[in-house]
């Protein structure tokens, strides 16, 4: 058998990554450019032969595939992430969205209804009264968002493991979803959900969780990316299938452990 002489690639091999990276959204990127990545650094990673921008691309969504893996066999559920005292919080704490402050969804406090759905026994929906009336727990942490900024803030609410308790979330399924009254929605690994810290906020600062960082609710995990905080949570849903979100569908790392 004669074998085919291999196919020299006339690729620049480092424009084709930066290519493709363009693709990524900005975030992301910029967590990849973190490390120089180059060509034949990207196809040792990722396993991938890389011939074009199309494969470079597939090729860092399977790094970033690998990446969840490595994170959740990493994640220590004991591990707590530090907390700091009242006078460290950030003064404005930073609004951030994917829009602007004026255009922050306004939810009505009288109509709304927690719904909870997938792998639980009682789909019952919550009203906000409801939940205002399970104990409470406060923590001050530090938020960290991906575009470049952190700010230490205090956010009240109730244990999400107790609150997936009291709804008999089967806590062997692999994720929780959240969808938001604007388009956002995310999911996050179950050992992260049942983690000490992971709160179900209803307050910012001791004060009912205004508009811009969430009303009416706000899933708190100091252990992820801000990103991975969903506000203004509309439904909750407990699965084994994959739910994505919002950024992490568009390239986004996945588990965003901080
Ligand atoms: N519903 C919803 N939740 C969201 C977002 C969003 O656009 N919509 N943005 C995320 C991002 S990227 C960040 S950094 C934090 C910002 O929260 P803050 O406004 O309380 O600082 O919310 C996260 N949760
Ligand atoms: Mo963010």
């Amino acid at each position: 058998m004669v074998k085919k002489p291999l196919r020299r690639l006339a690729l620049d091999g480092d424009a084709v990554v930066k290519q493709a990276l363009r693709r990524l959204p900005q975030p992301a990127r910029r967590l990849f450019l973190r490390r120089t990545l180059t060509l034949g650094g990207l196809s040792l990673l990722s396993g991938c032969a890389i011939v074009d921008e199309d494969s470079a691309e597939h090729a860092l969504m399977q790094v970033s595939r690998f990446n969840d893996r490595v994170q959740g066999w990493l994640f220590d559920p004991k591990q707590l992430a530090p907390t700091y005292p009242e006078s460290m919080i950030t003064r404005p704490f930073p609004f951030n969205a994917y829009y602007d402050e004026d255009e922050v969804p306004e939810v009505d406090a009288a109509n709304y209804r927690l719904e909870i759905g997938g792998l639980v026994a009682d789909k019952r929906a919550w009203t906000l009264a409801e939940l205002q009336a399970l104990p409470q727990t406060d923590q001050v942490t530090r938020h960290i968002c991906v575009e470049g900024w952190s700010a230490i803030g205090k956010w009240g609410g109730v244990r999400f493991s107790d609150f997936l308790a009291r709804v008999g979330a089967d806590t062997s399924a692999k994720y929780v979803g959240f969808k938001c009254a604007d388009d956002y929605y995310t999911s996050i690994d179950m050992p992260t959900a049942l983690h000490a810290q992971t709160l179900l906020t209803l307050s910012y600062d001791g004060q009912q969780l205004p508009p811009r960082y969430g009303f009416p609710m706000k899933l708190r995990m100091p252990t992820k990316l801000g990103y991975k905080n969903p506000k203004h949570i509309q439904a909750i849903f407990v699965t084994n299938t994959y739910p994505g979100g919002y950024w992490e569908d568009q390239g986004y790392n996945w588990f965003g452990g901080s």
